[in-house]
């Protein structure tokens, strides 16, 4: 049958062919007719029918692929936060103004029906939207990719407040069913926990490993089209969902035990049942080290069933595949793939660690010593048994050559060991993960510089050449086309579109920087935004903000080391001078909070709740509300961050320098003309010498004085005694003025600063304070703050996740782009 014969009228790109589908998709995918149809029913019909549009470039990809047997990239991530799919879908097929005339045609509002989709919350912040922005990259410049990852059914808990205190909420993503996933039951795979080893000679005399798994699990393939921005490629995010095995309860049930075949089944189906919370390890948790062997095993035998479906031999992996690490969550791949080769597909143990030092690199994320992922050894022994062998073998051949290089050097080999033995024996993932690569890359400059210095100092020692920098990068597709159509808009007018495909020449923006219409059009903008972002808040929390106050907004996980705690001391140091009139000339701002803090980590609670309490006292005082408001927006997600970024006139990106391995959020911010207020951490650094020193808000100690500070011994409570002010915040919150009172409520907080402030906010107060005035300073010139708005945009074009993806394709994973030509007649 030839294509054309049955996809025409379901994939035409013409307002009669659309409302066609939407209402045959309405009819017979979900069985309803308009007149009863619910907005979800409508959601769903239109997403079929965006999806049936998206298929058919699927396909043409799939098999082009399987043609070309070209070089195609495994990314490997625990993580992915893609944002919802219908709006971006649309847009890169570029049929929204025909998908909107085909609604309105039909009596429906477009925007409304694409607010009706859950969003996939598969991560828990910077790490799984980054991974989510990779995918969009790669398929946008045409390389065969393939995401690797876990369809958890719960994915981060959805965030509300109540009495000023974060309480968590299960995701229910799955509740409404997912038109964007295709499962796959024929893609299945069966995966051991537990058991024993058998080592023996086979009949030819040859040294032999077997391992008999106590317990089987069958994993599930389902896959998301993940389509290029104005391109045929639409590569696949690949998600892993655990089922029991058919044959494993078969024998409790026929004996009438049904509780215990119940409960296997139960067991079986936990490991993807939700994602862990934490944005640090937790060190210990069982299901999690599960979870990640599960999805790795998977994964790792899919890529070998790809290869070998090629009629490639197993030689050829490297040719064929490039595997990448993000962060150590997929290290355990590298156990999985010797494992697989070496005892199910008989290979010399030499040939196969060549095989995974070809294929295989790493990215690191974190350069907390305390986020650094280890497992102890005995429980790794008890899930993984045969790969906790493989591992110790790893080591062996790994230090003996490290031996033949350093003979005496007993101190070097317990720091390059895979195994920590200081403290009980564990299992370090990041050395894993380092002797597997062939290349190690950090995720900014300062990062990656410290991480050779620091955390993979000894690897870096050894092979300096392994080692590389790659700054990250964010979509414009979402984080500017979608998220600010309005900017879009006035850009296109001024110098073309062009720049959507090449970010960097949003440079042309820089000659009307200067030029006041220009920039009369570009704080219209601005304010609009700013409407809408107002509205959202009234819609959510009731607040009323003023758009024209300064918007300075801080959106980000809770983290000590992202100093959210810093950004409320000075809010309430300026409530205190304005109530004794000592800053009357202080401008309209408006503080807006959004984040979720691990369940686990009360500290970061707590600072939740120092910022709600703040807020109530403050916005309900008359004295200052004219001029003060503070914002908390619940449950932080894609979706929201795609109101906040284009609505911002100020970003806080204030992490203890040395501490923030990049950072994505400043990147969004800063494309969308949000001036920066931040430290010398992460990719700020390459952000404030882009956007030029003048243009961005610095403060401060450096990483090195953070480095110096650490080494001596500084008494935080010194701030305390020699700043008036500081002190009368800190007192103000002890004495309870924003807790009717109880002084007991944030003691643990003031107490926390007051005795080690391991973060330095006492000590980076004061700087802080004074940069904020300066903020107001050049907030008060409209036309010098506009100035500095437009080149923040036009000279942030380097931070698009394209040029981060032809960095790694270029230099890491050596495969170049593969056009795809439509096949389909439309
Ligand atoms: C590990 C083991 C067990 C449970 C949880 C984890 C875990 C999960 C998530 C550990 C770390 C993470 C996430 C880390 C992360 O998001 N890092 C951020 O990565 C961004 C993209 O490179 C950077 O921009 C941020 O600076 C960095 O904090």
């Amino acid at each position: 049958m030839k294509k054309t014969e049955f996809s025409d009228y379901r994939t035409a790109a013409d307002v009669d062919s659309i409302r066609h589908s939407f209402l045959d998709n309405l009819y017979f995918v979900q069985a309803r007719f308009p007149e009863v149809a619910s907005l979800n029913d409508f959601y769903l019909a239109l997403a079929w029918t965006v999806r049936d549009r998206l298929l058919s470039n699927w396909i043409d990809t799939a098999s082009t692929y399987y043609r070309q047997a070209s070089r195609s990239v495994c990314y490997l991530s625990a993580e992915y936060l893609p944002g919802p799919h219908l709006r971006n879908a649309m847009l890169a097929l570029g049929i929204e103004p025909q998908i909107r005339k085909a609604m309105t045609a039909l009596g429906l509002n477009l925007d409304e029906i694409a607010a009706q989709e859950p969003e996939p919350g598969l991560g828990n912040g910077g790490l799984g939207r980054l991974a989510a922005c990779y995918l969009d990259s790669l398929a946008t410049l045409q390389i065969p990719a393939i995401g690797y990852g876990i369809r958890y059914e719960f994915g981060i808990f959805e965030q509300a407040i109540r009495d000023e205190r974060q309480v968590e909420l299960a995701d229910k993503w799955l509740r409404g069913g997912n038109p964007w996933e295709v499962p796959r039951p024929e893609i299945n795979f069966e995966i051991g926990f537990g058991g024993t080893t058998d080592h023996y000679r086979d009949e030819s005399g040859r040294y032999r490993v077997r391992w008999h798994p106590q317990r089987l699990v069958k994993g599930v393939a389902y896959d998301t089209p993940i389509p290029g921005y104005r391109v045929a490629t639409v590569n696949l995010l690949r998600l892993w969902n655990a089922q029991a095995c058919e044959s494993f309860n078969l024998d409790a049930f026929n004996l009438g035990d049904y509780e215990r075949a119940v409960d296997e089944k139960i067991a079986s189906e936990t490991i993807s049942k939700v994602l862990y919370p934490n944005d640090e390890p937790m060190q210990g948790k069982r299901l999690r080290l599960e979870q990640e062997y599960f999805f790795c095993s998977c994964t790792i035998q899919d890529i070998i069933r790809l290869l070998l479906q090629q009629n490639s031999s197993l030689e050829l992996l490297p040719e064929k595949f490039a595997i990448q690490l993000n962060d150590t969550h997929p290290a355990i791949a590298v156990a999985e793939l010797m494992r697989l080769l070496i005892d199910v597909h008989e290979m010399d143990w030499d040939d196969a660690w060549k095989l995974v030092r070809r294929s295989v690199s790493y990215t690191n994320h974190t350069l907390l010593p305390e986020a650094l992922e280890t497992w102890p050894v005995e429980l790794f022994g008890e899930i993984l048994p045969r790969h906790l062998e493989i591992l110790y073998e790893i080591n062996r051949r790994f230090l003996d050559r490290v031996r033949m290089q350093a003979p005496d050097d007993v101190g070097l080999l317990a720091r390059l060991s895979l195994i920590d033995e200081r403290f009980g024996r564990s299992v370090r993932m990041a050395h894993l993960a380092s002797v597997a690569s062939h290349t190690i890359n950090g995720v900014a400059k300062l990062h990656s510089r410290l991480l050779q210095q620091r955390v993979l100092k000894d690897f870096h020692t050894l092979d300096p050449q392994r080692f590389t920098n790659v700054t990250n990068g964010v979509t414009p597709r979402r984080f500017l086309i979608l998220a600010n159509p309005t900017l879009t808009g006035l850009i296109n007018d001024t110098i073309g579109d062009a720049w959507t495909k090449d970010l960097a020449r949003l440079q042309e923006l820089e000659e009307w920087a200067g030029k006041s219409d220009f920039q009369a059009a570009w704080r219209e903008v601005k304010l609009h935004n700013k409407q809408l972002l107002a509205q959202t808040i009234r819609n959510t929390s009731g607040m009323e903000v003023e758009a024209t106050s300064l918007l300075d907004c801080q959106i980000k996980r809770f983290h000590e080391y992202k100093r959210q705690h810093l950004n409320i001391l000075h809010i309430i140091g300026r409530y205190l001078d304005l109530k004794q009139g000592l800053y009357p000339d202080a401008p309209a701002r408006t503080w807006l909070f959004s984040g979720k803090a691990a369940p686990g980590y009360h500290f970061a609670k707590l600072i939740i709740e120092l910022i709600h309490a703040v807020a109530n006292r403050v916005n309900a005082d008359p004295d200052v509300r004219d001029r003060m408001r503070i914002a908390f927006l619940p449950n932080f997600n894609v979706s929201s961050a795609e109101r906040i970024y284009p609505a911002a006139d100020l970003s806080e990106q204030i992490s203890t320098a040395g501490m923030e391995a990049s950072g994505t959020g400043n990147m969004k911010f800063a494309l969308n003309g949000a001036l920066t207020i931040g430290t010398l951490d992460g990719a700020n650094i390459e952000i404030r010498q882009r956007v030029g020193a003048e243009n961005f808000f610095l403060f401060g100690l450096t990483e090195s004085e953070v480095a110096t500070r650490r080494a001596g011994n500084t008494q935080p409570r010194d701030h305390y005694l020699n700043d008036p002010q500081l002190r009368a915040v800190i007192d103000a919150i002890n004495d309870g003025l924003f807790s009717a009172g109880d002084g007991n409520r944030f003691r643990p907080l003031v107490e926390n600063l007051l005795g080690h402030d391991h973060f330095f906010v006492l000590e980076d107060y004061s700087a802080y304070r004074t940069s904020q005035q300066h903020v107001d300073h050049v907030w008060n010139d409209k036309s010098k703050w506009t100035r500095a708005s437009i080149l923040n945009t036009a000279r942030c074009g380097w931070f698009s996740s394209d040029r981060a993806i032809k960095e790694y394709c270029e230099r890491i994973w050596r495969v170049s782009p593969v056009a795809i030509k439509q096949q389909s007649a439309t």
